[in-house]
Order: structure tokens, then C-alpha cells, then sequence
């Protein structure tokens, strides 16, 4: 019986929850590179993530998926290319409580755009416990103008269940006959 390995990547700021995403979906111990933060970043945390978070997922006794998440600071962006090969869709999380989300979206839609051009998108926006503008319709607005229409969901990085709907409706994208 064949296995199959899907390879997904999760992008987004710092602080949008990432690593706790990883950290909540994954089977496995999730291998973390968090270092202490030295920089602007210790504004948001004490920690960061430097060059790559990884987990796996079994979704069933053929199915893994491995999940790859990628540092959120600009200064590690050569990391993001690196950690894009051979991904299969994209989750990216944008942090509403950060001052300009909107802004947080386009910029990651362009700096992942070779990705994206032959992988599909899923949006999860976190912290709407905390604040809860912009809503899924403001986002997807934006997404609109660049031509996308990816799932968007309102989500808690902590909570396993949200980040497997997350992963699912990716997956799904990829392959409407999953779920079936
Ligand atoms: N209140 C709240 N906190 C969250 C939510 N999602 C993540 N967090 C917290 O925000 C922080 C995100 O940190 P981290 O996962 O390191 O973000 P990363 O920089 O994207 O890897 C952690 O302390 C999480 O517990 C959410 O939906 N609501
Ligand atoms: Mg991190």
C-alpha cells in the first residue's frame, strides 16, 4: 500500500502563531529553532522562531502530512525559499491585533508568490479573541484584487481542531476527493 507525503507550509508575521499551530497539530515532539529575541520582535515575545518549525500530521495509515513553518522576521526571509521547496499548499496566518494585517497579507502573498503560483492558499486569521477587525469579508477584499479566493478562517492557533480545519480545507483544495 502506498504512503502518501504532503508537504505543507506555514507562513505569516511574527507572533501570528506558527509555531503554536505546529506545535498543537503535530503527532510528533515538533521540532522547534525558537531563539531568544534580540530585536524589535522582543516587543511582541520573548522568543522567536530563526530558521524553521516542523511537525507531522497522520491523517490516516497512508496519509502524513508534514508541516513546515517558516520564520516570520523579514531577516530571515532567505529561509522562506528554502522551506517552500516541494510544498504543496500554503497556510498563512495573519495576526489581527498587529497594526496593519491587511498590509501583513499582501506582503506575504508577494513574498511567497512562486509558491503560490502552482500551490494553493488557505488564510487563518488569529487573535479575533482579541481584536476582531478586519473581519474574513475585509480580507477577502484584498484577496480579490489579487485575483484569489482562497478559504478564510477565523481561527486559535492553540486549538488543534482549527488548525486541522485549516489543513483539511488546504488539502482539500488540492484534491476535492478527499474528503469523500
Ligand atoms: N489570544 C490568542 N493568542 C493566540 C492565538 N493564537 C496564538 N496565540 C498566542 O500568540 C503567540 C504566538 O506565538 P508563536 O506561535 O510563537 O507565533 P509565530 O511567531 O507565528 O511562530 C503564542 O503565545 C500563542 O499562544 C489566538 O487566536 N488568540
Ligand atoms: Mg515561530
Amino acid at each position: 500500500m502506498r504512503t502518501y507525503d504532503n508537504k505543507i507550509i506555514f507562513a505569516g508575521p511574527v507572533g501570528a502563531g506558527k509555531t503554536t499551530a505546529i506545535a498543537a497539530i503535530s503527532d510528533i515532539e515538533p521540532v522547534r529553532t525558537d531563539a531568544a529575541a534580540s530585536d524589535m520582535t522582543l516587543q511582541r515575545k520573548q522568543e522567536t522562531t530563526v530558521a524553521l518549525d516542523y511537525g507531522v500530521l497522520r491523517l490516516d495509515e497512508h496519509t502524513k502530512v508534514h508541516l513546515y513553518g517558516t520564520p516570520g522576521q523579514e531577516r530571515f526571509d532567505f529561509m522562506w525559499d528554502i522551506v517552500s521547496q516541494g510544498g504543496i499548499g500554503l497556510v498563512l496566518l495573519l495576526d489581527n491585533t498587529r497594526a496593519n494585517p491587511l498590509r501583513d497579507l499582501q506582503f506575504f502573498l508577494n513574498a511567497f508568490s512562486q509558491l503560490l503560483k502552482r500551490a494553493p492558499l488557505v488564510i487563518g486569521v488569529t487573535k479575533t479573541d482579541l481584536k476582531n477587525a478586519p473581519g474574513t469579508d475585509t480580507y477577502a477584499g484584498v484577496l480579490e484584487k489579487f485575483g484569489m479566493r482562497p478559504p478564510i478562517f477565523e481561527i486559535d492557533s492553540r486549538q488543534r481542531e482549527d488548525v486541522k480545519q485549516l489543513i483539511l480545507a488546504l488539502l482539500f483544495s488540492i484534491d476535492p476527493g478527499l474528503e469523500s
